[in-house]
């Protein structure tokens, strides 16, 4: 990966240099992804892989959430969040990677990016069934109907839609029920400790049965320790992934 050091500003201080710093990222795309296995609970496989994208090593950006963020506060979230998505993607692709590639977007990019994957090749390339796109928590899914719609041409071509971050933040019962998606992500608050508290594993029995039902897949994050891994096998809860299974790693490692 190339690196910014050398011109990085050297501390993230006013509006200008951030927005100088965040245009130097993207028109360099000078971020990396890492790939995170994403393990069959029963088969205690890796069926896939999530795609975390990091800014420049060894800069303050390096943190995606704080890329993301610096981004945001500067106009130019979509031109981050595109670069992350289709890094993600040539990284993949460059990897041969098996199984499922998990991508993160962003409700605001959302209708920007299927309507770029209809329209291109990208999606025969890279193989619509191997897919998944994660809608994430950083921002409100203001309208799940219109997500739902939007998405089907693509899942008329074999690509999975996902719902991160289940049971925390923006990602709530209400738009579950409206997105319908194929898998749901739930999210490390609701999987730590499940072992030990009662509540919480009636919570994640509840919607893992919910989803069972509704033919949603549901896949448990933040697994790092051996007891909660031993208590979710006992759930309709399909994969797992965390710290405990595989930690993000370059695709060089990944392969
Ligand atoms: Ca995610």
């Amino acid at each position: 990966m190339a690196t910014v050091q050398g011109f990085w500003s050297g501390e993230v201080s006013s509006y200008t240099q951030r927005r100088i710093d965040i245009e130097r990222i993207l028109s360099m795309r000078t971020v990396d992804t890492f790939f995170q296995p994403i393990v069959d609970l029963q088969q205690m496989q890796i069926i896939g892989w999530e795609a975390l994208s990091r800014g420049p090593a060894g800069t303050p950006y390096e943190r995606p959430d704080w890329l993301l963020q610096e981004a945001e506060r500067v106009g130019l979230a979509d031109e981050m969040d595109w670069l992350f998505f289709t890094s993600a993607l040539d990284h993949a692709l460059a990897a041969q990677l098996h199984g499922y590639i998990s991508v993160n977007i962003r409700p605001p990019s959302f209708d920007s990016v299927v309507s770029y994957l209809y329209r291109s090749d990208l999606l025969d390339r890279f193989g619509a069934a191997k897919l998944i796109l994660e809608v994430t928590e950083s921002a409100p899914v203001v309208h799940p109907e219109h997500m739902r719609e939007a998405f089907q041409p693509l899942r008329e071509r074999g690509a999975f839609l996902a719902l991160d971050d289940v049971g925390a933040g923006h990602s709530n019962l209400y738009i579950l029920a409206v997105l319908k998606p194929d898998f749901i992500k739930l999210d490390r608050r609701l999987v730590d400790g499940v072992a030990e508290n009662p509540s919480l594993a009636a919570l994640v029995m509840a919607v893992a049965q919910w989803a069972a039902k509704e033919g949603i897949g549901v896949i448990a994050e933040g697994v790092e320790r051996p007891a909660d891994l031993v208590a979710l096998r006992k759930m309709p809860v399909h994969c797992v992934q965390g710290f405990l299974l595989g930690r993000p790693r370059r695709h060089q490692e990944s392969v």
